[in-house]
């Protein structure tokens, strides 16, 4: 998959994306990431690339010819490229739509500053606007980078096994059961017994009841769109019942 980068700061992409996973995933040319300035698309002797807005009012707007030349620029070579523009006034980004976007062979991701883009922007090259939360950054590279990183992952390779993508929280809607490693005891507060039983269905019912339990206490618009199976709708009621002990004997704490 390829992602080239509309930005007015290139040089942000270059350590978050070199680290860890991504990183391999680069060096694999399983996913390959451009940035490209749109700075450098301005014909302004100055390099302008921003104005003050029309009819007055706060900040600076970018102008659209630089952005109109910059994804020009990767359309030459890829007309069927989609153009995406990170704004808070776009679609939530989730889960689903990180799967969805997976799919994809190629993006352009234009990254706002200042007050944004002029809305000619909009109309003419944007194919879809992804928010990643309702609060406002400086820029779209950060948001950028989180939509980089949770399609990536998804892509077949990234991850080492791509097992852990499907047990991934928000996978079923579901937020993921509590993990735990050595040591058994710390502080008093013991791992669950039945991790170190090897009896795997017991491990997976009481995987699904955490997940269930944690959905339910932390994020119950989720259980909603989760799909329960009638298993799943049994373990809820008991779980609302609310009658379970740790494996030290020490009542729940959450
Ligand atoms: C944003 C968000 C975001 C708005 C003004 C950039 C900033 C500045 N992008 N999800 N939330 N963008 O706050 O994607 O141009």
């Amino acid at each position: 998959m390829r992602f080239d980068i509309l930005t007015l700061f290139p040089d942000m992409f270059s350590s978050p994306l070199r680290g860890s996973i991504l990183g391999k995933a680069i060096e694999k040319g399983i996913i390959q990431i451009r940035t490209i300035n749109i700075r450098d698309f301005s014909l302004d002797k100055h390099q302008v690339v921003d104005d003050s807005p029309y009819g007055g009012g706060q900040g600076m707007v970018m102008k659209v010819e630089p952005i109109a030349r910059a994804i020009e620029s990767v359309k030459s070579q890829n007309p069927s490229v989609r153009t995406i523009y990170l704004t808070p006034q776009g679609k939530p980004f989730s889960q689903d739509l990180a799967r969805k976007l997976s799919t994809q062979p190629h993006l352009i991701l234009l990254c706002g500053r200042y007050e944004g883009v002029d809305e000619r922007v909009r109309e003419l090259f944007i194919d879809e606007e992804i928010s990643i939360g309702d609060y406002v950054l400086t820029g779209g590279e950060l948001a950028a980078m989180v939509l980089i990183d949770a399609v990536s992952r998804l892509i077949p390779g990234v991850l080492g096994s791509d097992r852990s993508a499907e047990e991934d929280s928000f996978f079923n809607f579901l937020l993921e059961y509590p993990q735990y490693t050595r040591p058994f005891d710390f502080r008093g507060r013991c791992v669950p017994e039945v991790l170190l039983s090897g009896n795997h269905s017991a491990i997976a019912l009481w995987r699904r009841k955490e997940a269930l339990k944690r959905t339910s206490l932390k994020r119950p618009d989720l259980l909603a769109k989760a799909n329960l199976s009638e298993e799943d709708k049994t373990l809820l009621e008991e779980i609302l019942r609310g009658n379970s002990m740790d494996d030290c004997g020490l009542p729940n704490r959450d």
